[in-house]
């Protein structure tokens, strides 16, 4: 084998640990969830093919060509006994594309499929594509509705003006993808659009986030529901606002659902992010909800303030002090909720169906006072003191 065979050789080897390295739980916690130890994958698990020519003749030095920047708000599915993300991965010249990365355990291992998807276009091209929900529905398809943007062309002499719209395509296997054309819904602008997995009065039901701007929401956002005749020429004429944006809260900002909600007897449990503003920049964290089963836009249990919130390493990154997330898998009891921190990597947090519903419902919601705050503590305190009187602790 000649020398730089050799080299790539050991850059290959090089990733193996990395992929094969076994990921173990964070001790601690609130014990509503864990977290676990590793990111599951960053863009140093990217592989190697598709940074590095491995020709000698044009890459004598063996040098990277193609860098990666970050690995991020991945979709997920767990699919035929495996866990499966469609993660956006962002190179170095800023485009966003999908890639399926799967693992058989869900917390490690995660490993990249040989090629990154091949996302058909519409005759609009897209200029970056970005933030994968996959939605298994009732009619059979794996749905993947995803961020689409282009640049703002009522603004030419603007370089930053741009426009978000939802992209929708479908596919059975993950491989082979048929693009439909974009959702027109009647706000200005769309991210954050999800389908809900079953058919609500005989028609498709997605979760919107009308937005006047692209960053901004303006005098939009909230989580909306709006319903569809089709997927072949999606339109939500109507939408109606699920989840507001609230004063003083960790969504005082902008919201936007998650993953699809995942179905319990109790109700359909919600994942989203909130975005507050502060000194450093805005602020993103998870939290959740819970709509009737009957009607999946009426909220039912809206625990206060934040699920997940970035914590250590997870508040540094190129958008810091972010988690976000638009996947989760659940098998049985058992549900995966993997999220990004800082639009920079992938992380895992593994818990139970009946956590999560007990976690909804008897959670205190938001007073919306600093007086109320104190009140519904101090309910909590007065019987925990009795009960460590009973234990002789007080
Ligand atoms: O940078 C944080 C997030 O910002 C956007 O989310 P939202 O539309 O709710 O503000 C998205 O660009 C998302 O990808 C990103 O993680």
């Amino acid at each position: 084998m000649s020398t730089h065979l050799q080299k790539v050789k050991a850059l290959i080897t090089a990733q193996q640990s990395l992929l094969t390295k076994p990921n173990a739980k964070k001790a601690g916690g609130n014990r509503v969830y864990s977290r676990w130890q590793n990111p599951i994958i960053t863009r140093e698990h990217v592989p190697v093919h598709w940074r590095f020519d491995f020709n000698e003749a044009t890459n004598p030095q063996l040098l990277e060509r193609q860098g990666i920047n970050a690995t991020l708000n991945s979709g997920a599915i767990y699919l035929d006994g495996k866990y499966l993300l469609v993660v956006r991965v962002e190179g170095d010249d800023r485009k966003s594309f999908f890639a399926v990365a799967e693992s058989e355990t869900g917390v490690d291992n995660f490993k990249f499929w040989d090629r990154p998807i091949t996302m058909p276009e519409t005759d609009r091209p897209d200029t970056n594509v970005y933030d994968m929900r996959l939605t298994q529905h009732q009619d059979g398809y794996i749905y993947g509705l995803f961020c689409t943007e282009r640049k703002d062309e009522d603004f030419p002499d603007d370089l930053s003006a741009a426009e978000a719209q939802c992209g929708i395509a479908r596919t059975k296997d993950l491989v082979n993808w048929q693009r439909l054309p974009d959702l027109i819904t009647y706000s200005g602008q769309q991210r954050n659009v999800v389908l809900h997995p079953e058919f609500v009065d005989g028609k498709y039901a997605l979760y919107t986030r009308p937005q006047d701007g692209f960053i901004s929401v303006g005098k939009g956002g909230g989580i909306g529901w709006g319903l569809a005749e089709s997927m072949e020429n999606a339109e939500v004429k109507q939408e109606v606002i699920v989840d507001n944006k609230i004063y003083h809260t960790i969504k005082e900002i902008k919201n936007g659902q998650g993953p699809a909600p995942i179905k319990t007897a109790d109700g359909w449990l919600h994942l989203a992010h909130g975005v507050r503003n502060t000194a450093a920049g805005l602020r993103y964290v998870l939290y959740m909800f819970m709509t009737e089963l009957e009607r999946p836009w009426v909220v039912t249990h809206a625990p206060a303030g934040h699920f997940i919130a970035p914590e250590g390493e997870e508040r540094v990154g190129d958008v810091s002090n972010v988690v976000f997330a638009n996947g989760w898998t659940q098998k049985g009891e058992e549900v995966n909720i993997y999220y990004a921190s800082s639009d920079t990597r992938m992380h895992v947090a593994t818990t139970t169906v009946s956590k999560l519903v007990d976690y909804v419902k008897n959670t205190p919601a938001d007073g919306l006072r600093s007086a109320e705050s104190v009140k519904v503590r101090n309910k909590l305190i007065d019987s925990n003191l009795a009960v460590l009187e009973t234990l002789g602790l007080k």
